[in-house]
């Protein structure tokens, strides 16, 4: 059995899906892949069950309405876990994260780290056909995220990872409560925290040309005000625990 199992979560992706999942399986044939798609009005689903027909390695989970991508991938987690697999990789199904990565960033977990982060913000990284408004909101709100949280991650919202899932224990899974971009702040920050190993690989994004985009300015909102909450209360239980127990 595959020790990697590659969830890729889809909402209105029909014109991307048998695009991105050949490239994922050219790229990294050994790991399996499941598509977690949220009721899709465009067909996504019914079209991901007839790729997964044709391929054993790849499932398809189904979910009966959209209900954001952290709860996509969250489900996702729980499948590969529960599967016993070793390692659980993330990744856009709109052709941004190019799958030609994802053999180093796995030769990295298996060398020990828990987490790796396909990042654009580090030398080596960039970001392609981005308008200067989106580099700026993207730049700026993971600095600002860096800083407030006291994080060494350069690009904490990026949806290009490989965890191992030993890193992914129930409780971490449990207190994840956002959505968004601000899902994957709060689960890399989580493990930072929690003492684990998170390295970043420099990768290069691509802006979908295919598709709508899921992105909203309610998802910044929410990102900024949960990092701004974080930080200002992330000193708070250890102060009480090394004063009084
Ligand atoms: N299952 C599921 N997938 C989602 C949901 N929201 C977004 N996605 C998928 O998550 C991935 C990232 O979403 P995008 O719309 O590309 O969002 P983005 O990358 O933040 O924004 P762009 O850069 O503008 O494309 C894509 O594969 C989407 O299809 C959701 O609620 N449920
Ligand atoms: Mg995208």
């Amino acid at each position: 059995m595959a020790d990697t199992l590659i969830v890729l979560p889809t909402f209105n992706e029909i014109e991307n899906l048998e695009s991105i999942l050949g490239r994922i399986r050219q790229a990294v044939p050994a790991a399996d892949v499941l598509i977690v798609d949220d009721s899709s009005p465009d067909g996504t689903g019914e079209f991901a069950e007839r790729l997964a027909t044709d391929d054993a390695g790849v499932a398809v989970l189904h979910r009966t309405e959209k209900d954001g991508l952290g709860a996509a991938y969250l489900a996702g987690f729980a499948h590969a876990i529960d599967s016993g697999y070793d390692y659980v990789i993330e990744i856009d199904a709109d052709g941004s994260h190019n799958p030609a990565s994802l053999p180093a960033m796995i030769e990295l977990a298996r060398g020990g780290v828990d987490l790796v982060i396909g990042s654009r913000w580090i030398p080596g990284g960039q970001v392609r056909n981005w308008p200067w408004i989106r580099q700026v909101i993207s730049r700026g709100g993971n600095a600002y995220s860096r800083i407030v949280l006291g994080s060494k991650v350069h690009d904490l919202t990026s949806g290009f990872r490989v965890y191992r899932t030993s890193a992914l224990t129930p409780e971490r899974r449990a207190s994840v409560s956002s959505q968004g971009y601000c899902f994957q702040v709060e689960l890399a920050w989580r493990l930072e925290r929690a003492g684990l190993t998170v390295v970043e690989h420099p990768i290069t994004f691509v802006e979908r040309t295919l598709g709508t985009s899921k992105m909203h300015v309610g998802i910044v909102v929410e990102a900024l005000w949960r990092v701004t909450v974080w930080g200002l209360t992330r000193n708070a239980p250890q102060r009480v625990s090394a004063g009084g127990r």
